[in-house]
């Protein structure tokens, strides 16, 4: 059988291919933009608040920060693989109908195509796979020694939180009325843990979500750039009320931090006594006082 009887697959067609491939994935996501704009132009807007647009919440921590790039990085790394194929279906349907190719050809098998498209996903997969675990590996690890550390015990179905250093604890009962406070421009370190059910402590705000486990510490740290109120919830099916146990957190300047501390008769450490007094005024802290009536046994 001669070449001429059949239409293959030529050096043109691959051309028309790739140019087909690069225009059309540059159309979807141009397509993709213009329709979330003309849905809600304020889902463009990076810094848009969640509670405001129901989708994605801006990033407020480093992290966070981190995992909105690399999610934009592995979208533009997938979206070829959802298009070109799609693309090359079509344009094959098209150009070899029953009408213009008589005698179709029956190819199978090429080893260097096989070759080809089996390397460059394993490629892609690892070249995604890099950032992602570096990331996995900072939400785990805070970059320096953290400012405020706070054990968070999840219950069926509120959050408890500790801070060991002020004495401080507090139950976050889902309302809203009573939000857990964090010091803006602070690292806080979350160690969490569970009383009864596997929970997960998630606030997308600050791209972290952590299993909290019976009999098992798992941590987190936030570094939040911003002041703000942020919403998260328990990301582990927990039981009846797992849709209820909302997540609030505060983040305050510092100084409104201390305050919170002492108006929930926390302790201020005695090696940060003179910052809170700067920062709150003298009367804020009570000086050290020795009650002398006190009889002291031998
Ligand atoms: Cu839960």
């Amino acid at each position: 059988m001669s070449a001429s009887t059949h239409n293959g697959f030529t050096k043109k067609d691959i051309r028309n291919l790739v140019l087909i491939w690069i225009l059309g994935t540059g159309f979807a996501v141009l397509t993709a933009f213009a329709s979330l704009a003309l849905y809600n132009p304020e889902l463009l807007n990076p810094t848009r608040d969640m509670a405001t647009t129901h989708w994605l919440s801006a990033p407020v921590t480093p992290i966070a920060e981190a995992v909105r790039v690399n999610w934009a990085f592995t979208i533009a790394i997938i979206f070829p693989f959802l298009f070109c194929p799609i693309m090359t279906l079509v344009y094959c349907m098209v150009k070899f109908t029953e009408k213009k190719n008589k005698q179709p050809s029956h190819i199978h098998e090429n080893v260097p195509l096989e070759i080809f498209w089996t390397i460059i996903p394993a490629v892609v997969l690892v070249v995604m796979a890099v950032p992602s675990y570096a990331i996995l590996k900072q939400l785990e690890n805070p970059p320096a020694k953290p400012d405020v550390v706070v054990e968070v015990v999840g219950a069926q179905y509120y959050w408890q939180y500790y801070f060991p250093k002020y004495d401080v604890g507090m139950t976050d009962d889902g309302t809203g009325d009573s939000p857990v406070y964090f010091p803006k421009n602070k690292i806080v370190q979350l160690n969490g843990t569970s009383n009864q059910v596997n929970h997960a402590w998630w606030v997308p705000a600050f791209g972290i979500k952590f299993d909290v486990i019976p009999g098992r510490i798992n941590s987190g740290w936030v570094k939040s750039r911003h002041t703000g109120y942020f919403k998260g919830q328990c990301a582990e099916l927990c039981g009846a009320l797992h849709a209820f146990m909302w997540i609030h957190v505060k983040v305050v300047e510092e100084a409104e931090f201390y305050q919170w501390v002492i108006d929930n008769e926390g302790t201020i450490p005695f090696d940060e006594i003179e910052k809170v007094r700067a920062l709150l005024g003298d009367e804020a802290v009570a000086p050290f006082e020795i009650d002398e009536t006190e009889e002291v046994e031998a």
